[in-house]
């Protein structure tokens, strides 16, 4: 049993808020990241917020400590309630992701493994496992981890007990809802419900099975 995050990558503002106002109902929280942002600007998080959806900034932060603070906060100062950063630039720029999350009342998640084929080249041979070993010592509220991979997740959530799994690459990349349902917190969803004809109706039918 899962939680249903709708990936929301629409590129307009209009059409994106549009989505979430018909699918609010049917999801846990919506995601945003550069696809809409970049389009829309930084304000949407405070607009979709507004409609009682917790908004997940998914910027994949990755920078030094200072510059991570500088985005982190913005993010939250937005009206986002968490947001997800990338591992591999060190301990000490995670920490300043996690210290600005906490500041802020809000949550931090970390990538360790990611969805698409290509994923499996740079996490395989124990990153994922480093990078999870990582978010737990700088005290992340939970990791990312792959759909397309059930085994990973399954992995991956050995060593990260009890914090959150948040897990992408349902619908569009191939995975079901049934594949991880049961390993982890969250299920990200995009296309399949923001692409789809009707997106409350598909919102609707993952949330169903996402439960
Ligand atoms: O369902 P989709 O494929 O249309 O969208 C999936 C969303 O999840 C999209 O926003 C991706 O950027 C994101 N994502 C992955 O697809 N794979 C990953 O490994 C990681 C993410 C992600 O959300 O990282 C935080």
């Amino acid at each position: 049993m899962s939680a249903l995050i709708l990936a929301l990558d629409a590129t307009s503002r209009n059409e994106a808020l549009a989505i979430a106002e018909s699918t609010a109902r049917y999801i846990d929280a919506i995601k945003i990241g550069y696809p809409l942002v970049l389009g829309a600007g930084l304000s949407v998080a405070g607009e979709i917020a507004a409609l009682g959806v917790p908004v997940i900034a998914d910027f994949k932060v990755a920078d030094i400590p200072n510059t991570n603070t500088l985005i982190c906060d913005s993010v939250f100062q937005a009206g986002c309630s968490a947001v997800i950063c990338h591992a591999f630039p060190g301990s000490d720029s995670l920490a300043a992701c996690v210290g600005s999350a906490h500041d802020h009342g809000g949550e931090c998640f970390v990538v360790c493994e990611m969805s698409h084929p290509g994923g499996a080249e740079w996490f395989s041979g124990g990153v994922a496992e480093s990078f999870c070993m990582m978010a737990a010592g700088a005290g992340a509220d939970g990791i990312i981890a792959p759909a397309t991979r059930p085994a990973r997740v399954a992995a991956l959530r050995e060593l990260i007990g009890t914090r959150k799994i948040y897990s992408p690459g349902v619908g569009a990349q191939g995975a079901s809802p049934e594949d991880v349902k049961e390993l982890v917190d969250g299920i990200i969803v995009g296309r399949a419900i923001y692409g789809a004809a009707d997106p409350a109706a598909a919102a609707a039918e993952y949330s169903r099975r996402c439960r």
